[in-house]
């Protein structure tokens, strides 16, 4: 029996359905840019109908943080929604189960990364730079909950500043682009780098340079033997690498070691289904 996957992020909702560790059926939408989640499920459900009886157990991977099974969002930047949505509850009765597991997006995609990704068994800290940066950490094979990987939430002293991933992410580069292509998403600043635009090779620099800062932080506070970066972003052409090269002066010791996520995109789906069989 397969396991229903959903995963919810700043820009798209996938939905997927996972046997033993491996997608069979996958269906995308993008997430509306603000409004009632009640309304995106239930299109994401009507969507998917024919995948009804396949299914006895449902995983959800949310953008924001599950207490007592309702979601709220941390950063409304990253994610427009009201705060404590019934998203358990809403998902149980749209799904017709009571077998519903719901986590944050990057700690699902944290632990599927551990199980049966790049992580290889070892422990380890996910980063996913999407729309916003979202974060999970394995520590002796335990995935932690809660707030633990909010690492797009840090904050520096200028209170100004705002969030760190205001400063990296997705929505950012988009908001920096605003001025040279009326817009512009992500993708098109990459490609508009890749045509030779210096404004936009400066764009994805500065957002390098601050994910290369957080690699070292992260190193200094958890040592994982893996930094496994996702996300739209992060898996984008020449990102991670340059990432390297911007840690390359540093003494070895203190070095993290960097892999693409493995799974890629299915990170969040392959790891909440793993989750939701787990508990269920
Ligand atoms: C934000 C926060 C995290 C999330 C991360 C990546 C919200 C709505 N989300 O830091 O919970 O994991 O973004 O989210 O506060 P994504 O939408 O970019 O995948």
């Amino acid at each position: 029996e397969a396991v229903l996957a959903l995963d919810i992020g700043g820009t798209k909702m996938l939905a997927a359905l996972v046997r033993e560790d491996t997608v069979v059926e996958t269906h995308k939408m993008p997430t509306p840019r603000s409004g009632d989640p009640e309304q995106w499920l239930t299109s994401l459900f009507d969507a998917i109908s024919g995948w009804r009886g396949r299914y006895d157990t449902v995983g959800v991977a949310v953008s924001g943080i599950i207490d007592d099974g309702c979601w709220s969002p941390l950063n409304r930047k990253t994610l427009d929604i009201p705060d404590g949505f019934p998203l358990v509850a809403t998902v149980k009765r749209l799904a017709g189960t009571d077998a519903v597991l719901a986590a944050n997006d990057a700690q699902a995609a944290a632990w599927g990364e551990f199980s049966c990704g790049a992580g290889q068994g070892e422990d380890l800290v996910f980063l996913t730079i999407s729309t916003g940066i979202g974060g999970g950490i394995v520590v002796n094979g335990r995935l932690l909950g809660g707030l633990s990987g909010h690492f797009g939430l840090l904050r520096s002293l200028d209170e100004n500043a705002g969030v760190l991933e205001d400063h990296v992410s997705g929505n950012w580069m988009a908001a920096q682009a605003a001025p040279r292509q009326a817009g512009a998403t992500a993708r098109e600043v990459f490609e508009a780098a890749a045509a030779g635009q210096a404004w936009a090779q400066d764009i994805i620099k500065a957002s390098v340079r601050q994910t290369a800062l957080l690699c070292r932080n992260i190193q200094l506070m958890l040592d994982p033997a893996r930094i496994v970066i996702g996300g739209g972003i992060g898996l984008a052409p020449g990102y991670l690498e340059s990432v390297r090269q911007a840690l390359g002066s540093l003494p070895p010791r203190l070095t993290p070691q960097l892999h693409a996520a493995a799974l890629g995109e299915s990170a969040g789906v392959v790891g909440i289904a793993d989750l939701a069989k787990r508990q269920n």
